[in-house]
Parts: structure tokens; C-alpha cells; sequence
């Protein structure tokens, strides 16, 4: 094991406003520096809750809203460990979207009872990002990008509430991050928000917990 440990980077957002793209860009722009970086991402479709999730998405499945939203949180607490165990060998893994994903679109629906509050429970005590960066994207700049895919979730009804749940949920400490430019102008913010997360992950400050 290095002495030092790596950072938990996230990006959250809507659909479509580019956190795939950065996060595939900063792992390789991070490597190619010399640092361990490992792109991860949420919900991991590959596990068993995973088929579960990746089939309700699909529509190929149904549940109640409380369900899939464990299964949710159940698809981050099963890869916990070996987040944490990668972590402290020093590798820093950039997250494409996690638990603020995952409250985001379930208080979104709306369904009575499924408030933030209750969303947040089940995602109590996993390992809280050194720096999220949110990027930011108007809906009108985000349906210019192109239609929708066909998965649930996908509509401009959900988007608007997800986005608004989304900024309802903003802390100060998250990097908001202007999405409308060029995506190289984007790497180049986001690779120096990164790297000050992986200095401070570096220099001992201890990986922290959700929400505090
Ligand atoms: N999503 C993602 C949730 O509803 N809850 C979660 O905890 C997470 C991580 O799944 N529309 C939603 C957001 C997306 C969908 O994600 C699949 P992606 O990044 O489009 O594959
Ligand atoms: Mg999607």
C-alpha cells in the first residue's frame, strides 16, 4: 500500500450536459501525468443489482420507486469496499455520477413519502467525493446536444425536475461548472479542480463520509 491515498473525483449533472466525456478525458489526461486513475461509474450495470437496475431502465422491468431507489444505494454499498481498498493504494477514481444522482431522480418523481430526506438515509455512510463538479447545462442548451435515448428518466418533464432537485441540493463546497463551452476549455477547469482534490487527498486529509 503507498502512503498516500487517491481521490474520489464525481461528476453529476443531467443527462447530457457531459460527464461521460470529462470524466473519460480527465482519467487519461490524469494518467498520462503519471497519476493511478480509474474511471468508475453509476449504476454499474455489470452486477447483480446492476441487471436489476440496467433492466428497470430499460423498461424491461417494473418496481415500486422506494425499490429501485435501494437497489440504487444496494449497487454503490456492494463496490464500498473495494472503493475504499482502492483509494487508500492511492489510485484516484473519477465517478460518473453517484448518490446526488441518486437522490436527484428519485425525489424528482414527486411520490409522496420519497422526500429528499428519506432518499438520503440509505446512502449514509458511504465514502463522501473530494470534489464534485457539477456541470451545469440550461435545458434548452441541453436539447440542442440531440434527442433522447430511450431509457426511463429520459424526458424533458424529468430532466426540469431533476435539475431543480439537483440545485436544491447544492452545497458550497461543489464546483459548479459552466457546461455551454468548448469541452476543451471544460478539461482544462476540471483537471484543476482534480488535481487540487488529488493534493489534498495526498497531503492526509481523511476521505469523508455521506453528508457530512
Ligand atoms: N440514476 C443513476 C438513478 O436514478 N439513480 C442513481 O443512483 C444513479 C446513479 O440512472 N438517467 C439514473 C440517472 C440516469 C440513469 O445513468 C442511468 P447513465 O449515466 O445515463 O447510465
Ligand atoms: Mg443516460
Amino acid at each position: 500500500m503507498s502512503a498516500s491515498r487517491g481521490a474520489l473525483v464525481l461528476f453529476e449533472g443531467a443527462d447530457r450536459c457531459g460527464k461521460s466525456t470529462q470524466a473519460r478525458r480527465l482519467v487519461k489526461t490524469l494518467e498520462q501525468r503519471g497519476v493511478r486513475a480509474e474511471l468508475w461509474r453509476y449504476p454499474d450495470r455489470t452486477t447483480k443489482t446492476g441487471e436489476m437496475i440496467d433492466a428497470y431502465l430499460r423498461s424491461e422491468s417494473d418496481t415500486a420507486d422506494a425499490a429501485i431507489h435501494l437497489l440504487f444505494a444496494a449497487n454503490r454499498w456492494e463496490k464500498k469496499a473495494l472503493m475504499e481498498r482502492k483509494l487508500a493504494d492511492g489510485v484516484t477514481l473519477v465517478c460518473d455520477r453517484y448518490s446526488y444522482s441518486g437522490c436527484a431522480f428519485t425525489a424528482a418523481k414527486g411520490v409522496e413519502g420519497l422526500d429528499l430526506t428519506w432518499c438520503k438515509a440509505p446512502e449514509v455512510g458511504l465514502p463522501r467525493p473530494d470534489a464534485l463538479m457539477y456541470l451545469e447545462l440550461s435545458l434548452e442548451d441541453a436539447a440542442r446536444r440531440g434527442g433522447f435515448g430511450e431509457e426511463r428518466y429520459e424526458t424533458t418533464e424529468m430532466q426540469r425536475a431533476v435539475k431543480e432537485m439537483f440545485e436544491s441540493m447544492r452545497e458550497p463546497w461543489w464546483d459548479v461548472i459552466d457546461a455551454n463551452r468548448d469541452e476543451e476549455v471544460i478539461e482544462r477547469e476540471v483537471l484543476e479542480i482534480a488535481l487540487g482534490a488529488i493534493e489534498r487527498a495526498k497531503s492526509g486529509e481523511p476521505l469523508g463520509t455521506l453528508w457530512d
